[in-house]
């Protein structure tokens, strides 16, 4: 059990678990052994398996055959170093998330999509409560109106963490709910509202529609909003997020991405892939089912901890 002491370092690193122990440990064997050719062919697999992703791997893979042949007598404890370097590199690199900020004392919006079952309506009390915790006041807006049991759980999560939440009937319009929420927060002096919405599968395009409609209702209330829309990717799911992550961000385009169920995901190298291939910045990262299970992403720490093997 986590500790109230336990720092985000051990806390991710404990998230990490099942996809350091495919990545971590085969690293460090891979590399006590005399090095030959096939060990490029076996890091890339190695890193394929942590589901860097095919052209991820392959970078690295070709990263490490440099690295060897400048510093021939490296170390392993050099070798997860220059791993950890060109992780960072990657992640660091410029995104093309294109926030906005709210004008004047406008509410900042923000806009939760994705997939059903991916954990949107969770990660959205995780962000109230984390928000709360910086003194922000926050409103919940109960986009998905698609089912019923989606407004109560929306609601109890908002009693939960004691904030205000507009809601409506079910099946009734979610930009009109939108619209209600974003006025409500105006009108209330709200720091930030949080919108959830039904889970959309990426190849429904009347859905996707919808999705527009929200987007153009909120800019109606508070110009340029949504600020942020944040699409959540269950950790899972592998390489299949890289496609619903590039049909999201086509019909709605992405600010960032929340990977939830970090936490028992063997895939945590998705991270490094989704970068690559979307260069959308993973902001928060889930790791439990309970409100405070949400960090901020933050790619050093992440980096450390997915190439350290437990032993020292
Ligand atoms: N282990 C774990 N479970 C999570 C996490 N985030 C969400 N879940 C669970 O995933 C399930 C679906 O979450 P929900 O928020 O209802 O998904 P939605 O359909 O996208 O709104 C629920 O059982 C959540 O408790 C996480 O970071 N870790
Ligand atoms: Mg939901």
């Amino acid at each position: 059990m986590l500790n109230f002491f336990t720092t985000s370092y051990q806390k991710i690193k404990s998230a990490l678990g099942k996809t350091r122990s495919l990545l971590g440990k085969k690293i460090k064997n891979l590399f006590s052994k005399p090095w030959e050719e096939g060990s490029f062919d076996e890091l890339e697999k190695i890193l394929y398996e942590a589901d860097l992703g095919a052209g991820c791997a392959g970078e690295f893979t070709e990263h490490m055959r440099k690295f060897l042949k400048k510093n021939p007598s490296a170390s392993s404890e050099q070798i997860i170093e220059s791993l950890q370097q060109n992780a960072l590199t990657i992640l660091e690199a410029p995104s093309r998330a294109v926030p906005t900020t709210p004008a004047g004392s406008d509410p900042l919006v923000i806009l939760v999509v994705g997939v059903n079952g991916s954990g949107k309506t969770t990660t959205i009390a995780k962000l109230a409560k984390l928000l709360q915790s910086q003194n922000k006041k926050v409103l919940l807006a109960a986009g998905d109106t698609f089912r019923a049991a989606a407004i109560e759980q929306l609601t109890t999560w908002a009693e939960r963490c004691g904030v205000e939440i507009v809601k409506s009937l079910p099946k009734s319009d979610p930009s009109a709910v939108a619209f209600d929420a974003i006025t409500a927060a105006k009108a209330r002096g709200i720091d930030v509202v949080l919108i959830d919405t039904a889970g959309r599968l990426q190849n429904k395009t009347d859905l996707m529609q919808e999705l527009d409609k929200i987007k153009r209702v909120c800019s109606k209330v508070v110009p340029n909003s949504p600020h942020e829309v944040f699409l959540v990717l269950d950790a899972n799911t592998g390489q299949n997020s890289i496609d619903q992550a590039q049909t999201f961000h086509q019909f709605t385009p992405l600010t960032g991405i929340i990977l939830t169920k970090l936490d028992g995901s063997a895939k945590g190298g998705i991270v490094l892939a989704i970068y690559k291939q979307m260069g959308i910045p993973v902001r928060y990262v889930g790791i439990g089912e309970k409100a405070e299970d949400l960090m901020v992403f933050d790619p050093k720490t992440y980096v450390q901890a997915l190439f350290e093997s437990d032993e020292k």
